[in-house]
């Protein structure tokens, strides 16, 4: 029988709010429903009244509201007609596993190193992607080795990259607590100073200083000419080619950079200052670099493109990170000229204000105190669309209907961590609970009833597009799947999803499913800040 009640399968802090949806389509009326712990006896009875008519997953929802049951253990729901949910737990460590699974795939993404058996069981493989790499339309080669692996193919892209540090670096500095606690599959790795977290970002980051030109432009991306087949990554030997320089790739290292030169400073001032000089070395560049349209493949290169027609946003955040790091008046300038003419929002790889708003607002250095209120202002009013999205649908995803694109998974975590903002502005539990629901969503509560996080849960996505997976008949754990996309863009989503499939049901949990089922860095990133910053608050 197919599930009609649905909830976040990872679980729920104590004093979380709990909401559970049923899928009451055909039967359209409340919901008498039970919570029961694992043995049986009953806890607690609720009614679930509030009814949505729900567009995205084309059904008719009930909600229900379970929040007094607080103590911990493992539960599960009934109710009449709606057979039983998955089991949950609640307890105040529930997210310390899936905060560690979903960090150590950034390890097990590394690219340039021999991952070994102690560390990566089945996906252990040889150093990988450590011939020089030849610049494109040159005979010149230079070593770019390391960083890791973007996604489910083996290509490594500067701005998803830049994204993915900038948010694991504010996972790092939201929530100390959570990510002391995490260790590297690697044990050695276990003892590096400052902690096993910063040294993965770091992993990252030396290899985006590699990507950086003489002139101090960063170069867009290194891959093979195309796909590979699905083989592990050391059994990828095509010559390596480094794309072409692009604004957007050189603004994106500038300001992640400029972020980690900060957070290093106290553990490791020589890596700061490389940081710094660096990232100044590239918003130079950036200033008088254009680049008509974005970032384009070369004819002869057919992996990800990461192409992004504009770069005001980018150029936007690396002013606004530069002048919070180091406080020069260029960088002041040039960020509230950009913002004069508008305020932009986006936490993914192609929309970075709100990274430029985030550094504005909490800079130590001397800011236009009526532009930081226009940008908060700006910033409720994102958070208040959200919201209103997210008490309308019936599993509170923040997304419309139109918004199941491909990586939506993505949407909805970086739409939490906007909400978390607006919380952390007004201390309104409502953004709070709003952002916790984004998670909840993501690791249960909606309408295909998966855990959208690999290994984790009752019932998660099995066979995401991940090359070392599809290579071992088995996924990777802690791997956040791409999630629906209504568009069909892949040969398997057109041949598996109905005409009727709902937008938010438009999801293909087989290997070769690339647009609704692949995995990336920037969207484990992303639910790691969304997962350290909600737990934090509760
Ligand atoms: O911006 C438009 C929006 O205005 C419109 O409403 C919407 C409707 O479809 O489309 C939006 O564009 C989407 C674009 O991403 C921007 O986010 C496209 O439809 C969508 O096809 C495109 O998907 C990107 C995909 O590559 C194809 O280019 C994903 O975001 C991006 O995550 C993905 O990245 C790939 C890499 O190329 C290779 N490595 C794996 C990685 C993940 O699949
Ligand atoms: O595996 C590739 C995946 O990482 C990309 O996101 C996707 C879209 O660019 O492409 C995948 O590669 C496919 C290629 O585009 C078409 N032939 C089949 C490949 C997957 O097996
Ligand atoms: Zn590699």
């Amino acid at each position: 029988m197919y599930k009609r009640i649905f909830i976040n399968q990872c679980g729920y802090l104590p004093y979380m709010e709990k909401l559970v949806t049923f899928n009451s389509t055909g039967i359209d009326k409340p919901v008498s429903f039970n919570v029961l712990k694992s043995d049986g006896a009953s806890v607690y009875s609720g009614t679930a009244a509030k009814r949505s008519d729900n567009p995205s997953a084309k059904e008719i929802n009930y909600i229900g509201d379970f929040s007094e049951v607080t103590a911990p253990g493992r539960y599960y729901i009934t109710a009449d007609g709606y057979g039983e949910s998955d089991t949950f737990e609640i307890g105040a460590d529930v997210y310390n596993d899936v905060f560690q699974k979903a960090s150590a795939f950034f390890y097990l993404q590394r690219c340039g190193c021999a991952i070994p058996k102690r560390a990566g069981g089945i996906y252990s493989h040889g150093a990988c992607h450590t011939e020089p790499a030849v610049v494109y339309g040159s005979n010149r080669k230079i070593d770019v080795s390391g960083g890791w692996h973007d996604a489910g193919d083996y290509g490594r892209y500067i701005a998803p990259a830049a994204m993915a540090v900038a948010q694991l670096m504010y996972a790092y500095e939201e929530n100390k607590k959570l990510s002391s606690l995490y260790l590297s599959p690697d044990s050695e790795i276990n003892d590096t100073k400052p902690s096993p977290f910063l040294d993965e970002i770091k992993y990252e980051l030396d290899w985006m200083l590699k990507m950086q030109d003489s002139d101090g432009k960063l170069f867009h991306k290194v891959s093979c000419r195309s796909f590979c087949g699905f083989i592990m990554p050391d059994m990828e030997k095509e010559e390596l080619v480094i794309s072409p320089a692009s604004v957007t790739a050189t603004a994106d290292f500038a300001a992640a950079a400029a972020m980690a030169s900060r957070l290093y400073r106290e553990a490791d001032a020589e890596f700061s200052d490389t940081l710094a000089n660096a990232s100044k070395q590239a918003y130079q560049a950036m200033r008088s670099m254009t680049l008509e349209g974005g970032f384009k493949n070369p004819p002869e290169i057919s992996t990800g493109e990461y192409g992004d027609a504009c770069d005001t946003d980018e150029r936007y955040w690396a002013a606004a990170e530069l002048y919070k790091t180091f406080g020069d008046e260029q960088y002041r300038k040039d960020f509230e000229q950009l913002a004069s003419e508008k305020i932009y929002h986006g936490y993914g790889w192609e929309d970075m204000g709100s990274y430029g708003n985030r550094a504005y607002i909490t800079c130590g250095y001397p800011v236009d105190a009526g532009l930081a209120e226009r940008i908060k202002a700006s910033m409720l009013e994102l958070a208040d669309r959200l919201i209103s999205n997210t008490l309308s649908d019936g599993y509170g995803a923040s997304l419309t209907a139109d918004g199941y694109i491909w990586g939506s998974n993505l949407y909805v975590a970086c739409n939490g961590i906007h909400l978390y903002d607006a919380y952390k502005l007004t201390n309104d539990t409502k953004y709070l609970n709003a952002a916790a629901q984004q998670l909840h969503y993501l690791l249960g509560r909606n309408p295909m009833g998966l855990c959208y996080l690999t290994d984790c849960g009752t019932d998660a996505v099995k066979h995401p597009h991940h090359r070392p997976s599809g290579f071992n008949g088995r996924a990777m754990a802690g791997m956040l799947s791409g999630g629906p996309c209504s568009a069909r863009l892949d040969e398997l989503a057109k041949q598996m999803l109905s005409e009727n499939t709902a937008p938010a049901k438009a999801i293909v949990d087989m290997t070769g499913s690339y647009s609704t089922n692949e995995v990336t860095v920037y969207w484990n990133s992303a639910l790691v800040q969304l997962l350290a910053e909600v737990v934090q608050m509760l």
